[in-house]
């Protein structure tokens, strides 16, 4: 192809992907050639991209424009057959997951750095997603890791930018570009999954929501799903134009960053429902009036009650759930005889479970929930299966947390985050432990006997590969426990993580302030790994 450029490169360092894919600095991707190398390394890592299909969009953060005209050129000159666009290189994450499904393509790539802020001083990220709709496996991500300490060039198409804000399709040299309606494939997954009629009953019947969209991707798609289509009356999505800087926000969904949610929700003449949802829409978290339903319990009750929404009716295969995720799902699982999974953190550790039919929901502390529809968590399918079962069971949130509480007990569970630490310091904190972990099992702290202690490994039951070192747990006889890890998905310094859970089921202790019911572990967890010392602080930075 005469418009293709051979450009020379070296290694740069540091692209390795974490959690989620490569986060950086948005100043550090913008820096020719940062995204070439990384995008030529995943090109080289999948073994080519000719004749192939790709899916590409992202959460509409700072740059992922120009990003995705850079990634087009390169993916024409790397002879991609076709590309298939977001319209505005926009689609959320599980709306991409479910394009790459519906339209059997060979993967995707997505622009986003999730719930981290965007704009020039913030951050940018960018995944690969295989063929199933989920992030890469681990050795994907290794060997794209690969690619990049050995590039030596990238190859890109020589043209003027490609029109992306019309639906249609288009030709650049031997590539196909199909730019989509980001939303209206989406939009008709979620149609077999949940009965809309129900939904939009209970809306008409004056129940009331409120919907942060976080200046994120998902004010689009919940527009249409939940005004447009369900009826609920206009302005019940808040911040529903995507913004490159999230309106100088934080997109992530939680009570400490969507706090103007939480005010609402708490307030006198609160909607009944609320919730939120992060910058590229796979994260969530929901609200009742005056409730806070924590992303453990969540997907506890989503679980016990999926079976009233039509996609679900026929029962779950299974549940699985992060490690430090609480154990409340655990308790479902027992009911129903259903297998409950454990993995490390990560969504691409669903993959294998979901692929096999052996899990039908998934979810994570860190407020993801999602379920075998696609290959990531799915904030609005979420609030959909959360609106389904209150339409049915015709009570409030409160209720229903109440009820859960009585009929499974109580998980009380928080996470705790030190953001921005000293890296050094925070590994050295978790190596001291480890090496501290064998000592541990009888110790009593706080009135609490350790049972035991180790530093999670997981055997995947599908392709029995192993991933060792996923976070120290510590756990007590009488079911308390505590997770110590270092975040993955952070780009500066180091996030310390320390998850706290006890399980109460006294009926009359199941209405607590949960930092105070939590409050001997979280003395147990300074204590045990003497967090202020290693990381200077005397409070977290966010308490879930
Ligand atoms: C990502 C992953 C999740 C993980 C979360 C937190 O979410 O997809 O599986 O739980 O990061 O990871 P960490 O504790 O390592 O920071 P997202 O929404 O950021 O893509």
């Amino acid at each position: 192809m005469t418009n293709v450029k051979t450009v020379p490169t070296t290694p740069i360092h540091g692209q390795r992907p974490g959690t989620s894919g490569l986060r950086k600095k948005t100043a550090e991707f913008m820096r020719p050639p940062y995204l070439n190398n990384f995008t030529q390394a995943i090109f080289n890592a999948v073994g080519g991209l000719t004749g192939k299909t790709l899916v590409l969009g992202g959460d509409g953060r700072f740059f992922n424009d120009k990003a995705a005209q850079i990634i087009l050129k390169m993916a024409a000159a790397n002879r991609l057959a076709k590309l298939i666009v977001g319209q505005n290189s926009l689609l959320s994450t599980p709306a991409a997951s479910n394009l790459i499904r519906q339209r059997k393509a060979d993967g995707g790539i997505i622009l986003s750095a999730s719930h981290n802020p965007g704009g020039p001083d913030e951050d940018f990220g960018m995944k690969y997603n295989m063929s199933n709709g989920g992030p890469a496996t681990e050795n994907v991500t290794e060997c794209i890791f690969q690619e990049t300490t050995s590039i030596n060039a990238f190859q890109i198409f020589d043209m003027p930018d490609v029109d992306l804000s019309k639906v249609g399709k288009q030709q650049v040299g031997e590539m196909e570009v199909e730019v989509i309606d980001s939303v209206v494939d989406y939009q008709a997954l979620m149609k077999t999954l949940f009965d809309f009629e129900a939904i939009r009953d209970l809306l008409a019947d004056g129940f009331t929501i409120t919907i942060d969209a976080m200046h994120a991707v998902t004010g689009p798609y919940a527009k249409a799903i939940l005004e447009i289509d369900l009826g609920a009356p206009k302005g019940s999505v808040l911040n529903a134009v995507p913004l490159p800087d999230f309106g100088g926000g934080h997109p992530d969904p939680n009570p400490v960053w969507a706090k103007d949610l939480m005010t609402i929700m708490f307030a006198g003449d609160a909607p009944d429902f609320g919730a939120a949802m992060d910058g590229d829409g796979d994260r969530n978290m929901i609200l009742g009036r005056g409730t806070y339903v924590t992303p453990s319990d969540s997907l506890a009750v989503l679980a016990a009650n999926a079976h009233l929404a039509p996609g679900y009716k026929r029962g779950l295969a299974g549940v699985a759930r992060s490690m430090p995720t609480s154990r409340a799902a655990d308790r479902v699982a027992e009911k129903l005889g259903i297998d409950a999974f454990e993995t490390p953190t990560g969504w691409k550790f669903f993959g294998n479970l979901l692929d096999a039919g052996k899990a039908t929901l998934c979810g994570e502390e860190s407020a993801g929930t999602g379920s075998d529809h696609v290959r990531e968590k799915d904030g609005l399918w979420a609030i959909l299966l959360w609106l389904n079962i209150l339409a049915v069971r015709k009570k409030s949130v409160a209720q229903i947390m109440a009820g859960h509480w009585a009929e499974f007990g109580r998980n009380y569970y928080s996470r705790h985050d030190y953001e921005g630490v000293d890296e050094i310091r925070a590994k050295e904190m978790i190596l001291t432990l480890s090496r501290r972990l064998r000592d541990l099992p009888g110790t009593e702290i706080e009135g609490l006997i350790i049972e035991d202690a180790d530093n999670f490994s997981y055997s995947d039951p599908v392709d029995q590969s192993v991933s060792p070192n996923q976070g120290i747990r510590i756990l007590f006889e009488d079911g308390s426990r505590i997770v110590l890890r270092l975040s993955g998905t952070g780009t500066v310094g180091a996030t310390l993580r320390v998850y706290l859970e006890r399980y109460e089921n006294n009926a009359e202790l199941l209405n607590q302030d949960p930092q105070l019911a939590l409050a001997p572990v979280i003395r147990a967890a300074e204590q045990i790994a003497h967090i202020q010392n290693y990381t200077g602080r005397t409070a977290p930075d966010v308490k879930t």
